[in-house]
């Protein structure tokens, strides 16, 4: 691809804005549901998840945000927000999305903010007012939701009930949020429930942001679809409906499987990013969260999230490259193959020295992985963790 200056500059002043949160989860051992392998690396505190997120941050320069997960990394509620602020001072990462959890207790079997039980709903939904209250207290703007009720068999539950009891809960959360706050609802077309799940897709997420209230939004979880959907069709709609709240990135060949984003279909995340860039808004481009939602269970941690990264910041920086004026000539001339080529030269663009002087220029290591590798944090934390996790158990038994 000819990059003429223009079009170079102003790709750089986009990758300039580029900001995406990790998640606390990728830094932990975590697995399938047959069993993990455990890491002698993996943190197994919410201390050791600051480390290697504050190192992360280190090697890429655009990870200044950490994901947390209430139950997972404060498991008091507010009353560990404390120790959050005290992490935050020590190694220099923000505290992000706040992400209730609605899948773990056992009162949840047969769902959480739309079970037919009353009291386990309201348990639920004073967890989602907790969560908003942790979030103020940690000045975080999201609290990101994933629900993941849901029923098994066909007759098991009253679809059309949940869908009220959902209604009521959402916007119950939402009334509790200040001005500053958003609601993010995230879809997911099945597990752990494999007949129905509540919020399915991202027009049952639309309406449920709808009806929470005006700060609500839709997330979308590239895992989180069927084979074959168009996402990025789903991403220009709900730009369109002003209701794209964010993205949990990560990559799948058949289901949800926290696979490295790109690893599977790059082109994808490319044109997901393209749809972003073609927001008329660049306001309300720019308040799209970005966070990556990937447990390795096979790669080391350290590694798969540095590689994630970068590969992220490649994927944008190829579609922030698009002539997107050229494109809107072709487009409305019609000329399908021109256009087509014109977005496939930005893809196949290698913009990897580019990203090099980028790094160079702004004291971040040109090769992050590599740089990672030669720091030595890796060994360094295997030695200093391996004992406590070989005390993990292997199992979910
Ligand atoms: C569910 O599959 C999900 O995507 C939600 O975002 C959860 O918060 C996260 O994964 C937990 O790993
Ligand atoms: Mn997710």
């Amino acid at each position: 691809m000819d990059v003429n200056g223009a079009g170079l500059a102003g790709a750089i002043g986009t990758l300039d804005s580029l900001r995406i949160e990790i998640p606390s989860w990728g830094f932990a051992n975590t697995g399938t549901r047959f069993g993990k392998f455990l890491q002698a690396g993996a943190a197994t505190t919410l201390e050791e998840k600051f480390a290697d997120a504050s190192q992360v941050n280190a090697l890429t320069g655009i990870t200044p945000q950490l994901a947390l997960h209430v139950q997972w990394d404060l498991p008091a509620g507010v009353a560990d927000a404390g120790i959050v602020k005290r992490l935050t001072a020590k190694y220099g990462v923000q505290p992000g999305s706040i992400n209730p959890n609605l899948f773990q207790d056992q009162e949840y079997k047969f769902g959480s903010i739309c079970n037919p039980d009353p009291g386990v709903r309201r348990k639920a939904i004073d967890h989602l007012l907790e969560s908003v209250e942790i979030a103020k207290e940690l000045r975080s703007r999201d609290v990101s939701l994933w629900i993941s009720d849901g029923s098994n068999y066909p007759g098991a539950q009253s679809i059309r009930k949940r869908i009220g009891w959902l209604e009521e809960a959402l916007s119950a959360t939402h009334d509790k949020l200040d001005t500053s706050q958003r609601l993010l609802v995230e879809y997911k077309p099945f597990e752990p429930a494999f007949y129905h799940t509540d919020v399915a897709d991202w027009g049952m997420a639309a309406h449920f942001a709808k009806a929470a209230g005006p700060q609500a939004r839709v997330l979308v979880d590239t895992g989180h679809h069927y084979q074959a959907q168009n996402i990025e069709q789903i991403v220009a709609w709900l730009m369109h409906l002003q209701l794209l709240g964010g993205f949990h990135f990560n990559d799948r060949r058949y289901a949800d499987d926290d696979l490295t984003i790109g690893s599977i279909d790059p082109y994808q995340v490319f044109r997901i990013f393209h749809e972003i860039f073609s927001e008329p808004n660049a306001a309300a481009a720019g308040e799209v969260a970005y966070m990556i939602d990937q447990s390795h269970n096979i790669k080391g941690k350290m590694e798969a999230m540095v590689q994630t990264v970068v590969t992220a910041q490649e994927l944008f920086l190829k579609a922030a490259l698009v002539d997107r004026e050229r494109l809107a000539v072709l487009q409305s001339e019609a000329r399908t193959v021109d256009a087509e080529e014109c977005l496939r030269s930005a893809f196949w663009t290698d913009v990897r020295p580019m990203l090099r002087e980028w790094r160079r220029n702004r004291d971040i290591p040109e090769d992050p992985l590599q740089a990672l590798r030669e720091s030595g944090y890796v060994e360094q934390i295997e030695k200093e963790r391996r004992a406590k996790n070989a005390m993990l158990s292997a199992s979910y038994a």
